[in-house]
């Protein structure tokens, strides 16, 4: 602490770039540094050296205690984590047991989301896991699912469906959804996503083009994207952007919408 003392107030003593007071600094400084070097030799020998981690009693408190609940959210979201953690002080029972008892993880998957590994890298292990399926960092805290497509193929009824709100305006005219329209939401057993509705990728005109870039933007920031096409009618639009999002190392999954009016289209679904 002297020496740190004298250091700032040496350092703050120079006029402009002379200071005189610059080798009673650096002696303080190489002292300072015996004396830490010193320290942390004697720390290791007299209290580190011969400590042993009683590894049963470890693992007893990582999987009673509901700090570890935070750790399956990747997996199970935040709902089910809740449920765990009032089932486990309910009952008594660990968290790992609940979580097991309620169905949703087997032990396996509790040990490897608990694991040092999964808890001290950024991220959550699922984010991981993704990583290596795409080959691509993640954007955020949330699975980006973006929705894309020409006009009025359902988009935006999709969503909907999927989130069971009302969530982006539906209509019959082509041309309804203008800027991206987001919607976070937990998917199981996805866990946290964000949807991303956008506006028909065909969209024509000046203001149409304004919106065929916003729609662009969103591409960048997705990570799983879901090509919307009405029926069987899959053409260019849909394989240009099968191949885009292909180039971007995007997975991407195809919904034949509107399969009331246009009957299933088997050959297209079995090519
Ligand atoms: N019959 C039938 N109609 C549907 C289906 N899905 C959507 N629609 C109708 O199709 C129209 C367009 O739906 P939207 O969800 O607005 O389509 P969108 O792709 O979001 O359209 P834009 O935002 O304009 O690009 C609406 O009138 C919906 O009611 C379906 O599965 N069957
Ligand atoms: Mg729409």
């Amino acid at each position: 602490m002297g020496y740190d003392q004298v250091i700032a107030y040496a350092a703050a003593s120079g006029n402009l770039e002379l200071n005189a007071f610059l080798p009673l600094i650096a002696q303080c400084l190489l002292e300072s540094c015996d004396l830490l070097a010193r320290g942390a030799d004697i720390f290791r020998r007299l209290c580190v050296e011969g400590i042993e981690a009683d590894e049963a009693r470890c693992r007893t408190h990582v999987e009673s205690s509901t700090a570890t609940a935070t750790a399956l959210l990747p997996l199970i979201g935040y709902e089910a984590a809740c449920q765990v953690v009032q089932s486990a002080a309910k009952t008594g029972k660990s968290i790992k047991q609940s979580a097991i008892d309620e169905g949703l993880l087997t032990a396996e998957q509790f040990d490897e989301l608990v694991s040092p590994e999964a808890v001290c890298r950024l991220g959550s292990s699922s984010y991981q896991k993704r990583k290596t399926m795409v080959e691509y960092a993640p954007k955020g805290l949330r699975l980006h699912i973006g929705l894309f497509g020409r006009r009025n193929v359902g988009k935006s009824s999709l969503l909907n469906a999927i989130t069971r709100q009302q969530v982006s305006i539906v209509s019959e005219y082509a041309g309804t959804t203008t800027d991206p329209v987001e919607k976070p939401m937990e998917l199981l057993p996805l866990g946290p996503v964000l949807f991303i509705d956008t506006a028909g990728i065909d969209d024509a005109g000046v203001l149409g083009q304004l919106r065929v870039k916003r729609t662009q933007q969103v591409f960048e920031r997705t990570e799983l994207g879901v090509i919307v096409t009405d029926g069987g009618a899959w053409g260019d639009f849909e394989e240009q952007l099968r191949s885009h999002l292909k180039e971007l190392k995007i997975p991407a999954v195809a919904v034949f919408n509107k399969i009331d009016l246009r009957g299933r289209a088997r050959r297209l679904l079995r090519s």
